[in-house]
């Protein structure tokens, strides 16, 4: 039976009238920009076989790719089959494809059609997440042993359309071809995570919903909600009522002050509700993305603590966290706090299908605990030799309370010791090397390396852009794209290799708000479009380190890739990303050279310091010029400027700024 509307929710932003309007200027503008691409520079792009041009921006870049001759055309009449379980990931796809073609593509369980998806038990050893896609000249076909295979083959063959397959509204004048090829693709690594912290700035369900949408089209699978911090606690919990009345808000009017610098509210704040995240996580399971929740314990509990101040050591100090929070740390030596703990996962579980669970563990200030008596006591009655020891003993409790909850543990890399199970997870973020140690003692797992994947570091050339972390150096997108977290000079052998369960990004929100340039070039409007410009394009790189094979990837490629063609994507689903700024170099002789983000960039200048305009001239080859310290330079990418590129070899400083 045919079914045009029903079967899947769609994205929800694309309902939005609003969105709707914006679609509209942002398609037309994106054609203009195309036009002006194809008559600045010839864009292409070399493929893998190095042999020919080709066409194809696919983010992430598949396994196996082999190209053919001529083109598969969509028509409106097109069909989209997808038999027995395959139907609900036909539906989708087609909700994909629908809005921007205004295709009907009627679904349907039997007969044929011009795409057709369908379970394929042969191709087991691809994994549960691998597919194989054909496009002939009158047919595409996608299959796979699971459903997640078929969706991610639906999100490659989207990509294979022209850019403007992802507007939220039809474009009527884009033929919709995609080329012959046979693609046979498959994950490197089967955690591809992104994390979010809604703690220090609250993000709404709507913001949430439309990351995990952008996850997704990257092929990310892992969303991890950073629900709890000092700065606010961001889940209903029946039991517990005070958690969200009081640990919610913040400002002047709160129980909890304003903290984060500059901060001057009143209250400031929000929460999702329970039905809320049964909501986010039905929405982000359709589009195979597990949600990882995170309740950051014992430290990083400012929230917590103030709505129920029994949790705190019966007698503190006045010592200080890494972030300048007294009192944040809840007592390990209370066995109440273990019964509210339980209590709390108990409903958490409930919501959270995920079979892992994040307990945080990260910069405790142990010191807090150094006078309390019941602590004194828990360290001789439990032969602790220490306050990490005494943090350890916190941890395994809160691992075996997981366990009665049938669900494993992870927490940040300070959890790691070997008293733990080694079912439970480790997530490096300090650098690699605690990941491998952890590794090499049996723990699974995931690379989430600040120096690489922390996006609230700042972008190495980002003048006059929104204020950002520097602690762990700064992060351009070829930065995260170098991250490997198994080197080729690692020293881990073939079995400890298994446990690294791949990779993760960050974007902790401290900085993360809406602001304004100085000169006037960049306004971020909303804490989403912050969190986006930050994100993006770095997520994309992330996304390639792990899909992709590690000996297969190339920046050069990728960076062409993702421009202009991925730019254009994320331009069309309205996302804030950043445009890349070019870099001046000086040769020899007052000759200098602009060097673009991506072949064929649009790259404009100026030669007397002044900040350059869409209507400067256009830079083509390398000049000489009286003062090669007065050029200024700056992409323009749909419209969109970027951050000026002042004066010659800016290059990116990678180096951490301050000490942790
Ligand atoms: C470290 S990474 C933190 C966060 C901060 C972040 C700022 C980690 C486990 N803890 O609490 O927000 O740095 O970059």
């Amino acid at each position: 039976m045919d079914s045009i509307v029903q079967g899947c929710t769609p994205p929800f932003w694309t309902q939005r009238p609003t969105f709707r309007r914006q679609a509209a200027v942002i398609v037309s503008a994106t054609i203009v920009s195309l036009l002006v691409f194809a008559s600045v520079s010839s864009v292409s792009t070399i493929g893998r076989s190095g042999a020919r041009p080709s066409p194809l921006s696919l983010i992430p870049w598949p396994a196996k790719l082999v190209h053919g001759p001529g083109v598969f055309r969509l028509d409106p009449n097109a069909r989209i089959v997808g038999r027995g379980a395959a139907l609900s990931e036909a539906r989708k796809l087609a909700c994909e494809l629908r809005p921007a073609t205004g295709f009907g593509l009627p679904v349907s369980e039997s007969g044929t059609g011009a795409v057709s998806l369908e379970l394929d038990p042969a191709l087991q050893g691809l994994g549960p997440e691998g597919y194989t896609l054909e496009v002939t000249s009158t047919h595409v076909s996608i299959r796979s042993a699971a459903a997640a295979g078929l969706f991610y083959g639906g999100q490659t063959l989207r990509q294979l359309f022209p850019t403007e397959i992802f507007s939220a509204s039809s474009v009527k004048t884009v033929d919709w071809t995609a080329p012959v090829l046979k693609i046979e693709d498959r994950p490197r690594f089967g955690w591809r995570g992104h994390m979010l912290d809604v703690s220090r700035h609250f993000l709404g369900v709507d913001s949430v919903k439309r990351l995990i949408d952008n996850m997704a089209l990257h092929k990310l699978n892992v969303f991890h909600w950073h629900l709890s911090d000092d700065d606010g606690w961001r889940i209903e919990i029946k039991k517990y009522p005070r958690l969200t009345q009081v640990g919610a808000w913040r400002g002047t009017a709160c129980a909890i002050p304003n903290t984060l610098p500059g901060e001057t509210c009143k209250r400031y704040g929000g929460f999702y509700t329970q039905d809320q995240v049964r909501d986010v996580v039905r929405y982000a399971a359709e589009r195979h993305v597990q949600i990882l929740p995170e309740i950051d314990l014992p430290g990083h509990s400012r929230a917590l603590v103030t709505a129920y101040p029994w949790v705190l050591p019966s007698l503190i100090n006045t010592s200080k966290s890494v972030q300048g929070h007294k009192a944040n740390a809840l007592s390990p030596a209370k066995e109440q706090n273990y019964r509210m703990i339980e209590e709390i996962f108990a409903e958490l579980v409930e919501l959270f299908p995920f079979e892992w669970f994040h307990i945080g563990g990260d910069e405790v200030n142990a010191n807090l605990w150094k006078d309390c008596p019941e602590i004194k006591e828990l360290l001789r009655r439990e032969k602790l030799a220490s306050h990490q020891e005494a943090q350890n003993y916190f941890t395994r409790r809160l691992e075996s309370i997981l366990g009665r909850l049938g669900r494993r543990m992870c927490g940040w890399n300070e959890i790691a010791h070997d008293s733990l199970l080694k079912r439970t997870g480790i997530m490096a973020w300090t650098g690699n090397e605690p990941g491998w140690a952890a590794v090499r003692r049996g723990f699974p797992t995931v690379f989430a390396c600040a120096p690489y994947n922390y996006f609230d570091m700042g972008y190495p050339d980002g003048n006059d852009e929104p204020d950002s972390q520097v602690w762990a150096g700064l992060i351009d997108v070829e930065r995260t794209y170098s991250f490997e977290p198994m080197p080729a000079s690692t020293p881990l052998s073939l079995e400890e290799r298994r446990n690294v369960l791949g990779v993760h990004s960050c974007l902790w929100t401290e900085c993360v708000r809406p602001w304004k340039s100085k000169t006037g070039w960049l306004e971020i409007a909303s804490s989403e479009e912050g969190a986006q410009y930050r994100t993006f394009p770095r997520l994309c790189a992330l996304a390639e380190v792990g899909w992709s094979e590690h000996l297969k990837r190339s920046w050069v490629e990728f960076r062409d890739r993702l421009g202009p063609a991925h730019y254009l994507r994320l331009f069309c689903r309205g996302i804030k990303f950043r445009v890349p700024p070019p870099t001046v170099r000086v040769l020899a002789r007052g000759q200098f050279e602009i060097v673009p983000p991506f072949s064929g960039a649009e790259v404009r200048f100026t030669s007397d310091g002044s900040d350059p305009t869409c209507a400067s001239p256009l830079y083509r080859k390398p000049m000489v010029s009286a003062d090669p310290s007065k050029i200024r330079a700056r992409t323009y990418l749909a419209g969109r400027p970027s951050a000026v590129c002042s004066g010659p070899d800016r290059a990116a400083d990678n180096r951490p700024r301050k000490a942790r």
